[in-house]
């Protein structure tokens, strides 16, 4: 549940991404856009600046909808190079700038998105900013057909999997949201995971960790490199 509190510091954050982007945009500037709450005040900062850069790519259709609502071009990934920047948000963020994302259950699209730019900013609040990751259950993407067998598999790494019933991600997948490990190396333990089969995608971003940090505090923005 997210506080009035906490909103204004997601809301803040999101203006201090805009602040930092706005410079480098142009009408060739394709940008990447993530998901979630953080995100969507992003987003609505940005449709005012729609005219100044060529369109976003998205990482949910949630958020590709809500950046069309602004007047946002949504543009395939596919038809687009790198891109130079990617703005998104993050359940938990450590020291060196891992993650845990998918939450939202966007964990697959925002991967990739990531995967393809060059810079990522990760806008957060002072609750996601932890000393080491798995407080936040960890959630992975699994083949429907595939659920229990990764299920078994994640016990015996230690975890404890609970199906997240009733989702069903955008690209026709399920979840499950792994509790009760702290993730000592999450390097190690992000290659682990992908070794399952039938595991699309887990929510660890290690190998590709973010490269600035905008943190929302309750004494304002925090900008870390
Ligand atoms: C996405 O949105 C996720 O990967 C993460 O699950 C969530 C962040 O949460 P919020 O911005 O809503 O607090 O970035």
């Amino acid at each position: 549940m997210t506080s009035r509190h906490q909103d204004e510091m997601k809301r803040a954050v999101a203006q201090a991404a805009l602040d930092e982007i706005r410079a480098q945009l142009d009408r060739q500037t394709v940008l990447g856009v993530g998901s979630g709450s953080t995100v969507n005040h992003f987003i609505d900062l940005l449709g005012d600046y729609r005219h100044y850069f060529d369109g976003a790519v998205a990482s949910s259709e949630a958020s590709a909808e809500r950046l069309r609502r602004n007047g946002i071009t949504v543009l395939d990934l596919n038809s687009v190079g790198p891109l130079p920047l990617y703005i998104d948000g993050a359940d938990e963020i450590d020291d060196d700038f891992c993650m845990i994302k998918g939450g939202g259950a966007a964990l697959t699209r925002e991967k990739i998105v990531a995967a393809c730019s060059e810079h990522f900013i990760c806008i957060a609040d002072q609750t996601k900013r932890v000393p080491q990751l798995g407080t936040f259950p960890l959630p992975i993407e699994v083949i429907p057909m595939a659920r229990s067998h990764v299920a078994r598999q994640t016990v015996l790494l230690g975890f404890d999997p609970v199906y997240r019933e009733g989702v069903i991600t955008d690209n026709g997948n399920q979840i499950l949201d792994l509790h009760s490990l702290m993730i000592e190396d999450p390097g190690a333990m992000e290659t682990r995971l992908n070794d399952i089969t039938g595991l699309v995608t887990n929510g660890i971003f290690a190998h590709r960790g973010a490269d600035t940090l905008l943190l929302g505090t309750e004494l304002g923005v925090e900008r870390h490199v």
